[in-house]
């Protein structure tokens, strides 16, 4: 299937995956790469030393395009901005904030930059500041989040822009994809599917929740503190949702959060830990290679769009 993503990215299929904080390293995003989609590392927190051993180790497993995800809370996105242009990165996506200050570094060192954006005016501001597509990630995603629904948000970024526009937030299947199609994305971006793929490093406890999860299962924590962040239930959410409506200040929740994506992602403690996921995790029933994955999502994608988009 062939979309303005396909082209300008160079690979075979429209899917990405997303830059998971501590989900995304090398082997899962030369896996999806492999796959035909395009991997992402996600850089996180991680020091700019970490990320660039992941890309090394990322180009070691796959002569496929591949991308970095800067997140842009990182203090250390700065010098992880410069160090994807020094590696000869030629994909970067960004959350969590605006990269505008960064585009020109990237775009004169052809790097293609895709900000993730979760409103119309942010995509709009990234569309003026030179980024050659973006992610409209609705609510429904894991990890941080905007307010408004990918089935709102993507149509009106679509109308908004004239630049390529990827749909995230909510997809997991075949249905999703042309679902996404049909609103005018040109790919899609999962997290929450990789999550579980048979090449991703996250802990079987966390897999197992997500496999698990039924459709009602995530909370937003964070509304209050202005970084809402979507995770599926547990002893954590509990603490943090009680607290939060009894108005604790905000390094009062920092304690119940810092590290513990880590602690549940690596440690598999998915009691006190965030289990970062999307609300489509309920659908998300069999773990599988990244390969079977994207071959069951297109081939499920592309028989709805030959068909009208009905099943
Ligand atoms: O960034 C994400 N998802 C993430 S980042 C992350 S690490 C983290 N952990 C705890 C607290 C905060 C972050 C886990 N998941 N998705 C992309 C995304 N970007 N979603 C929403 C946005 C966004 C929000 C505001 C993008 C731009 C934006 O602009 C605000 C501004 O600067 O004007």
């Amino acid at each position: 299937m062939k979309t303005k993503i396909t082209e300008l990215l160079g690979i075979e299929y429209p899917i990405i995956q997303g830059g998971m904080a501590w989900v995304a390293e090398h082997k899962l995003a030369a896996a999806v790469s492999n796959a035909g989609g395009l991997g992402l590392i996600g850089a996180a927190s991680a020091p700019p030393e970490i990320v660039r051993e992941e890309a090394r180790k990322c180009r070691e497993l796959t002569d496929k395009p591949f991308g970095v995800n800067i997140m842009l809370l990182n203090p250390n996105a700065d010098e992880v901005a410069k160090m994807v242009v020094e590696e000869g990165v030629k994909v970067v996506t960004t959350g969590a904030g605006s990269p505008s200050k960064y585009m020109s570094m990237w775009k004169e060192a052809g790097v293609v930059v895709i900000p993730v954006v979760a409103s119309v005016a942010m995509a709009k501001m990234m569309e003026r500041a030179g980024a050659d597509a973006v992610v409209a990630e609705g609510m429904e995603s894991g990890g941080h989040i905007g307010s408004t629904t990918t089935m709102a948000l993507l149509p009106q970024v679509v109308d908004a822009v004239s630049i390529p526009v990827i749909g995230a937030g909510g997809i997991g299947d075949g249905r999703g994809f042309a679902a996404a199609y049909m609103l005018g994305a040109e790919a899609v971006q999962m997290g929450t599917r990789f999550v579980v793929a048979n090449e991703s490093i996250v802990h079987e406890n966390y897999k197992n929740k997500v496999v698990k999860a039924s459709d009602v299962d995530s909370e937003v924590t964070g509304l209050s503190t202005g970084h809402p962040v979507r995770c599926l239930r547990n002893k954590m959410t509990r603490e943090y949702l009680k607290l939060e409506k009894e108005g604790a200040e905000f390094m009062e929740l920092e304690k119940l959060t810092l590290g513990t994506l880590r602690n549940a992602v690596i440690d598999g403690d998915v009691v006190n830990g965030t289990v970062m996921a999307g609300q489509i995790a309920g659908l998300i029933k069999k773990q599988q290679s990244c390969k079977e994955m994207i071959e069951e999502i297109m081939t499920e994608a592309e028989a709805l769009l030959g068909n009208g988009g009905r099943r």
